[in-house]
């Protein structure tokens, strides 16, 4: 382990911060960027390339945020950089439809047993805003079920016990989300059978769809309990209620078919985004035909956007879905995770610190605290002052960690032994600061 001088020199992170500030609410375009729940102020990149990011004072680290999860594949891809730059010089967008958005959502529709037809937006929120939508003209009802400490996006009517960087700033429900858009949203517990079922008994009718990410990844990973999946479609079948994945963090990730593969649950629309746009702004929503032939120009659910589709995002994401279709990467990730979340749990267990380690896949995250975290009220006991300890920590060690315990850390086909065996060496030190 390459020994770092102990401060991080952050002078021009620190200026460019200050500028920022000035013209940019908080200096930064997403508010969990601006590292508030692990107190230190942001850095600023400069690059990135494979695992590795380096900020704009020259430092290097081993990435697990890998921009929220899009980067799969490691940072700057030479086969995904290739064909951007060619498609570069054929014009940037064309409003207007093109062969490359039909290639990508044939695999797309190839890859996904929910999926008949896809529609292309630029992002999770958006894809997710129009499932609902969708889900609500389909069945011509108004109430919608989400979960506690789910995060499906910035849209209205799903920033209510929100996760992500909701939960991280502890505003999980927005001021400025009126009471009639909240009145509509039921919020139940993650993981929570019972209380699901005796709801849907209650007002099975009356609910449009009930919208869930199969694996929570915005309070900590939070794998679903056994069962769960398999009763929310069931119970949303015998009332006829839409059920929708949130796949934008899990599609593509888990396995190549996303969590409704791995767990083998069909819902009746997923929501995707992160992976799919390769780094470039692609969100998408799909579904059985009966129900995406509602949306227009077919039918009368209106949804739209002047670069939905945009060739050089779509040429992102076609090389990247192919490079996943070969699959092998998955067996890759596995294994590399599989490594880093047993030396996780090892250093732990050596150094006598409680801490709830849960993974699936390539998607893992660390919970300090004794307990046992199934859901949203469990994660939110634990000790967010010795993650923040942690991440300062780890940082400090040359490790990109998310800065907030409510986020998922994320491998890519690019992460090398080397970088493993250096996390976990980093790992064990930062423990020791516990
Ligand atoms: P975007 O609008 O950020 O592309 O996607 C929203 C979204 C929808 N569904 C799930 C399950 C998501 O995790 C997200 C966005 N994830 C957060 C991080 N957990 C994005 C990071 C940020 O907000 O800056």
């Amino acid at each position: 382990m390459v020994k770092r001088d102990k401060k991080l020199k952050k002078d021009i992170s620190k200026k460019l911060f200050e500028e920022a500030k000035r013209y940019i609410p908080g200096g930064v375009d997403s508010p969990v960027r601006a590292y508030k729940a692990v107190g230190v102020e942001p850095l600023f990149i400069e690059k990135a390339k494979g695992s590795k990011i380096y900020d704009v004072d020259g430092n290097e680290y081993i990435d697990y945020v890998m921009s929220w999860g899009p980067l799969i594949l490691g940072h700057a891809h030479p086969e995904i950089i290739k064909a951007v730059r060619v498609v570069l010089n054929k014009g940037t967008s064309f409003g207007a439809p093109t062969e490359m958005e039909t290639e990508a959502a044939k695999l797309i529709v190839q890859a996904f047993p929910s999926i008949e037809l896809v529609r292309f937006v630029n992002s999770g929120t958006e894809a997710v805003m129009s499932a609902i939508r969708l889900a609500r003209a389909y069945t011509k009802r108004d109430k919608i079920i989400k979960f506690e400490g789910c995060y499906h996006g910035h849209a209205d009517s799903l920033l209510v016990k929100a996760g992500s960087g909701a939960a991280t700033l502890g505003i999980p429900t927005s001021p400025g989300v009126t009471e009639n858009v909240t009145q509509d949203t039921i919020v139940l517990s993650y993981n929570n059978i019972e209380e699901f079922e005796k709801t849907m008994e209650k007002i099975g009718e009356e609910i449009a769809c009930v919208i869930v990410e199969p694996i929570a990844g915005n309070m900590g990973v939070i794998p679903p309990e056994a069962g769960f999946l398999k009763l929310l479609r069931k119970i949303t079948g015998r009332f006829k209620t839409i059920l929708i994945f949130d796949e934008v963090i899990s599609g593509f990730r888990v396995c190549y078919g996303g969590a409704q593969t791995l767990y083998n649950i069909i819902p009746d629309l997923t929501c995707l985004g992160k992976i799919i746009g390769g780094g470039f702004p692609v969100g998408a929503y799909g579904g059985k035909k009966e129900i995406m032939e509602y949306i227009a120009p077919l039918g009368p659910v209106y949804q739209a956007g002047t670069l939905s589709g945009n060739p050089i995002a779509m040429t992102a994401c076609l090389e990247t879905l192919k490079i996943l279709s070969r699959q092998e990467i998955y067996k890759f990730l596995e294994a590399k995770a599989s490594i880093l979340d047993k030396g996780f749990k090892k250093n732990a267990k050596e150094l006598g610190i409680k801490i709830f380690h849960t993974r699936v896949g390539s998607m893992l995250s660390v919970f300090f605290t004794d307990k046992e975290v199934y859901d949203y009220k469990t994660a939110m006991t634990c000790n967010t002052d010795n993650y923040a300890v942690y991440f300062k920590e780890m940082l400090k060690q040359g490790v990109y960690l998310a800065p907030s315990q409510f986020e998922a850390m994320f491998l890519s086909g690019s992460h090398t032994m080397e970088d493993i065996e250096k996390t976990l060496s980093a790992n064990r030190c930062a423990l020791k600061n516990i």
